[in-house]
């Protein structure tokens, strides 16, 4: 949560009348450097939005904040005020009042709740430390480009999220027989009544599994306003399209949800790479699910200069939960690999940092970073290629000179 003096500070008295309890008030982003992401028409301002450091703004109505790449290199925990921002939805609250705030848990069940925060809090509570990333996260680097938010690497982030298993609520209410999915609302809207409503679902055995969480915190901090703030949805090793924020409402069904975000929205090829022939649409789809296995370099950029010799390199990796057996790193174009050194286990669902110190000879590098995931799936050497441009996770690679 915001707190008073830091909001007089960024957004100036005029906003405070309207707060009531906590909230963003009327704000205003501050404009500052540009930045040029790598591709196309990627110059983004760096905006400081309320609780946030200076960020990538992809689009400002609704606030769109990527992550800058050099933060990924400061650990495997992202930092709450460098965490990425994504909404759909313009209408995105600036009030809530935290001791009115309530969570409303309907539908197929014995007994309907409306759970304060104070009530949530009062449960057993658990940890995990989970990736969250935009299906899109990496939609800028797609040849041939594809339509929607043209992202570089950076909507994606970990943190240590603090809440109660999901579960532990539905258990609570007691789910009917029948009962086959839950579906999850927040507190933002569309501007205007055409636009359906951000909504998602899970099935219930998924729902249920006791890894989904209602998470009130995140690194040990009420959730940053505009990851959430005071409830969201944490689905660990999914995509950040389930991780639904300002979450106020629960329903379980006994139907399958058939909400747009659902059933037109974040769906992927039916097919073993979740491809197709580039401009080609699926034949047959179903809802985006498990993250894609990723690696990346985060110490040197593209066009770095490094004295010749030994090199320090580090970086991440992370996959949809069967978490990082190995990570092998190349100099030489991918004729040849060594496996780099594994870093702090944070969970299967973390950031697995890792390190490797190798000799580089004078000239022109290109270093490739490749995971392995103990399900034993691994990175594609070149991303394949989907039309909503979700799931991208080819072998990256950093292209730097030795001197
Ligand atoms: N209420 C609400 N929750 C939402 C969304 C949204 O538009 N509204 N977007 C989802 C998407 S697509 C992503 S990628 C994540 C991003 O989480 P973050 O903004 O905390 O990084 O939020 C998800 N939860
Ligand atoms: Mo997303």
């Amino acid at each position: 949560m915001l707190d008073r003096r830091s909001l007089i500070g960024r957004i100036g008295l005029g906003g405070l009348a309207s707060l009531g309890g906590a909230g963003l008030g009327p704000w205003r982003a501050m404009a500052g450097e540009m930045v040029t992401l790598p591709f196309g028409n990627g110059e983004r301002p760096l905006v400081a939005y309320p609780g946030k450091r200076p960020l990538l703004q992809t689009t400002a109505r609704p606030p769109q904040l990527e992550t800058p790449f050099r933060v990924f290199d400061e650990g495997p925990i992202t930092p709450n005020d460098a965490f990425f921002v994504r909404y759909h939805l313009a209408d995105i609250p600036t009030t809530i009042d935290p001791d009115t705030f309530r969570l409303t848990l309907t539908g197929h069940v014995a007994t309907p709740l409306s759970l304060s925060l104070a009530a949530l809090k009062a449960m057993p509570t658990t940890e995990i430390v989970a990736v969250n990333q935009c299906s899109g996260n990496s939609r800028g680097f797609f040849v041939p480009r594809v339509a929607g938010g043209q992202l570089a690497n950076g909507a994606m982030g970990c943190a240590r999220w603090t809440g109660v298993p999901l579960k532990a609520v539905l258990d609570r209410a007691g789910v009917k027989a029948g009962a086959v999915e839950v579906a999850f609302s927040g507190l933002d809207g569309p501007v205007i009544p055409e636009t359906p409503d951000f909504a998602k679902s899970l099935p219930l055995e998924h729902a249920r599994d006791g890894t989904v969480m209602l998470a009130f915190a995140m690194n040990g901090e009420d959730l940053p306003w505009l990851n959430g703030y005071p409830l969201r949805l944490v689905v660990p090793g999914r995509y950040g399209t389930y991780w639904v924020k300002h979450l106020d409402s629960i329903t379980v069904l006994d139907k399958p949800f058939d909400g747009f975000w659902m059933t037109s929205a974040y769906r992927i090829p039916d097919n073993d790479c979740a491809c197709t022939e580039p401009g080609k649409a699926p034949d047959k789809t179903v809802p985006i699910n498990r993250f894609t296995i990723r690696s990346f370099l985060t110490n040197l950029t593209d066009g770095a200069r490094v004295t010749a010799g030994r090199t320090e390199l580090r970086g991440i990796a992370f996959d949809g939960g069967s978490g990082i057996r190995s990570v092998a790193v190349s100099a030489d174009d991918g004729r040849s690999w060594t496996e780099a050194r594994l870093g702090e286990d944070l969970g299967r669902f973390a950031f697995r940092p890792w390190t490797l110190s190798l000799d580089l000879a004078p000239g022109a590098h290109a270093i490739r970073v490749r995971a392995t995931g103990h399900d034993g799936a691994t990175q594609p050497m070149e991303s394949r290629w989907n039309p909503a441009g979700y799931l991208r996770n080819g072998v990256e690679t950093t292209r730097i000179q030795a001197a």
